[in-house]
């Protein structure tokens, strides 16, 4: 049994096609991209980052790049792997991209939730949780955007292993959540951190815990304002900009909240396309023309931590 378990997952890291991609970046960039192992998921696919890095010291300031957090997001992934070819492709030929590298590592996690991603290809599309068992409940998972160590078990999460919004039973219980917090607090020297998420078209910043005014709001609202404009002059997507609790719920122990109330100030999560037509069925031909236009919004982002 324990031997077919084994072969059968060695089976399903081996069909995540964009760690192939991950992979043929790197080989094809070798002085430009590597492929990390950051840790691996419940159902022990590996989690794996690529670093984009130009410099030789170990802990440059760095920027932290989050995707598929939520697996049905697909847009997420996509826009993700698709950011990682753009940074390659553009460095030495775009002076934007070029002079963020020349100062900063980025590190981009396209596939934050592996098992949900794979379940969401082979069982359930609608699938938003990990995969982790619930001893005591029958239901499934925890939602990794409820289990990070900020305000963990507070407003809009809830504390029953069946909701879609279920904490888990501690912070960073979910292993996908606690290898991006420790490879983060190893390197010490993250400044920004952007989660992408799907949909409805936002860009937020902390808080979601709570109502209370983020230190840096001023700040983070005048950032995300000119990358909402930017990320806009491409085909005219419009994004709402604000705080996560103001603007769409209250929602507890989330990475950006976590990020900023552990230093990394430049800490922002987009809701890419679109408004609702197909919400997380978005069609496959608005894949490039979402990254298109998520990455003048994010180099913009990019650009600002590179200043300050
Ligand atoms: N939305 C986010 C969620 O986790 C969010 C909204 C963003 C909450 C940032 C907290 C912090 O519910 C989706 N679509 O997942
Ligand atoms: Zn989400």
């Amino acid at each position: 049994f324990l031997r077919s378990q084994g072969l059968e997952y060695a089976v399903a890291i081996e069909d995540l096609q964009i760690y192939h991609e991950m992979d043929n970046i790197a080989a094809d960039f070798p002085d430009l991209a590597r492929r990390v192992k950051i840790g691996h998921s419940f159902e022990n696919r590996p989690m794996y980052v690529l670093k984009f890095s130009t410099g030789k010291g170990a802990r440059r300031p760095a920027i932290w790049l989050n995707a598929g957090i939520h697996s049905r997001e697909w847009i997420s992934q996509a826009t993700a792997i698709w950011t990682a070819r753009k940074i390659v492709s553009d460095y030495q030929r775009d002076p934007a991209i070029t002079s963020i590298l020349e100062k900063m590592d980025i590190f981009l996690l396209p596939v934050a939730n592996p098992d949900g991603y794979v379940y969401t290809q082979t069982q359930n599309r609608l699938w938003r949780k990990t995969r982790s068992l619930n001893p005591g409940s029958s239901c499934i998972g925890a939602d990794p955007n409820r289990n990070w160590n900020a305000s963990f078990a507070g407003k809009g999460a809830s504390d029953n292993p069946c909701s879609e919004v279920y904490h888990g039973p501690h912070a960073n219980s979910e292993v996908e959540v606690k290898s991006v917090v420790d490879f983060i607090q190893k390197h010490g020297n993250f400044k920004c951190f952007i989660d992408l998420h799907s949909y409805s078209q936002l860009l937020m910043y902390p808080y979601g815990y709570s109502a209370k005014k983020a230190p840096d709001a001023k700040e983070l609202d005048k950032v995300a304002r000119r990358a909402a404009k930017a990320l806009a002059s491409v085909s005219g997507t419009e994004y709402q900009v604000g705080p996560t609790c103001a603007t769409v719920y209250p929602a507890s122990g989330s990475s950006i909240d976590w990020a900023y109330d552990n230093g990394i100030k430049f800490a922002f999560t987009f809701e890419l396309r679109d408004t609702g037509t197909y919400g997380f069925l978005l069609p496959a031909n608005q894949i490039i023309p979402t990254a298109e236009e998520t990455w003048l919004g994010l180099t913009t982002i990019m650009e600002h931590v590179r200043d300050n």
